[in-house]
């Protein structure tokens, strides 16, 4: 008989604390460990939670939270045990509940260790605004191994497991966005020169870039340069190689300025600052929503373009103006030269008359709207506390 992994007292008690092992495998890029630190850290900072992360790519980890030391296989931050995922994992006993982010496949002894203990087996999906996401949300699948798996998904509706977003985000950000002083500290503490904050105090458009590299940078260069508004254009480092801070003689309604790759609060910080953002994949699209700001996304590229259909399945819910979705839609195609003809255009026409407020409109409601349903760490918390002794 296995020993039992929680007191009696939990049976049916939603909310209550449990002890959870999240396993991240960074695919590439950094969406996969910034969602499950976010996640980690709900579970644990805001619900109290014993949360062990286990994750296969401590460096890029590092570059999101700068006190992961890259040489230890064990180390706790803000108690979460973090450890590091290698071809040979240590032996460790499964605890309450298993989340399994992005069907990353936990190692084979730790599943086998599972069916022993018979923990809550969780298969964080990614996000995406499709219809089928609800009928799928939720639901548990048998494996030859007797252990059932179930997924749980993101969404931006009823009957999925919503979005992450901390305690009090919005109210956060609203102090942030109404306090020009505290939006100069950060932008001077982020490396944003004098010259670069004169112009913004001066009335210059913000705005963050962060995108994949098939993005039409250029063409973005070329409608913000002959823009009216002038355009402090904030790149964080490893995005867009090419730009160099300043402002060239043919554009000199642009100035690029390169900022560090910023920690995840940082980003926030860039992302409520800036008029629009141009953010990319996942966990900063999610971030661009809450900002309540103008963002045109970059879906992360699939095969086959499966990703077009989710970009527009996202659409589909967006309220915005037509010109904001020729953009997005414009930012997102394929290489050639019909997109990079037309991009500027399009751009220009976005930023441009009443399309431009109507869009800053439905960007802050679209997040005020989002923040209504519960976020995905209470969501999870609620589905776990009625299906922990059930699996
Ligand atoms: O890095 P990404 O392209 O990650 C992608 C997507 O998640 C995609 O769905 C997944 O399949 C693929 O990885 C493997 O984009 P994303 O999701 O926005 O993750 C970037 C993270 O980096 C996010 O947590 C924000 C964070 N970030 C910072 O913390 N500081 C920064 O300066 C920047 C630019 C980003």
């Amino acid at each position: 008989m296995p020993t039992p992994l929680l007191p009696d007292s939990i049976d049916g008690v939603a909310g209550l604390p449990l002890r959870a092992d999240i396993f991240c495998r960074v695919v590439d890029n950094f969406g996969d460990i910034g969602v499950c630190w976010r996640l980690a850290r709900r579970l644990a900072r805001d619900l109290g939670w014993s949360v062990r992360l286990w994750v296969d790519n401590l460096a890029s980890f590092q570059r999101l939270e700068a006190r992961i030391d890259v040489g230890s296989p064990s180390q706790s931050i803000d108690d979460i045990q973090i450890i590091e995922w290698t071809a040979q994992p240590p032996k460790l006993t499964p605890r309450d509940v298993v989340i399994e982010a992005f069907a990353c496949d936990p190692p084979a002894e730790f599943v086998a260790a599972m069916a022993a203990s018979r923990p809550l087996w969780i298969n964080l999906e990614y996000l995406s605004a499709e219809s089928w996401v609800q009928s799928c949300h939720g639901r548990g699948s048998m494996r030859a191994d007797g252990l059932k798996k179930f997924f749980f998904f993101p969404g931006f509706s009823d009957g999925t497991g919503g979005l992450l977003r901390e305690p009090g985000l919005l109210d956060e950000r609203d102090a942030f966005q109404n306090d020009p002083e505290q939006q100069r500290a950060f932008l001077t503490r982020i490396n944003v020169d004098s010259d670069a904050r004169a112009l913004w105090q001066r009335g210059a458009r913000i705005v963050s870039l962060f995108c994949y590299p098939s993005a039409p940078v250029d063409a973005l260069l070329e409608a913000l340069a002959r823009n009216d508004r002038p355009t402090l254009l904030l790149v964080p480092e490893g995005v867009a190689p090419d730009l160099v801070s300043g402002r060239t003689p043919e554009h000199p309604r642009l100035t690029v300025q390169r900022i560090p790759f910023l920690s995840s609060s940082d980003y926030d910080r860039l992302l409520w600052c800036a008029d629009l953002n141009f953010v990319r994949g996942e966990d900063s699209f999610v971030r661009a929503m809450w900002a309540g700001r103008p963002m045109v996304w970059q879906i992360y590229p699939q095969q086959q373009a499966a990703h077009l259909e989710k970009l527009e399945a996202w659409l589909a819910l967006f309220p915005a103006p037509l010109s904001t979705l020729a953009l997005i839609r414009a930012w997102n195609a394929e290489p050639g030269a019909d997109r990079d003809g037309q991009t500027p255009q399009l751009i220009r026409e976005a930023l441009g008359g009443c399309g431009d407020a109507i869009w800053k409109t439905v960007s802050k409601q679209f997040a005020a709207d989002q923040a209504e349903w519960p976020d995905l760490a209470d969501s999870l918390a609620d589905f776990c506390a009625k299906n922990v002794n059930n699996s």
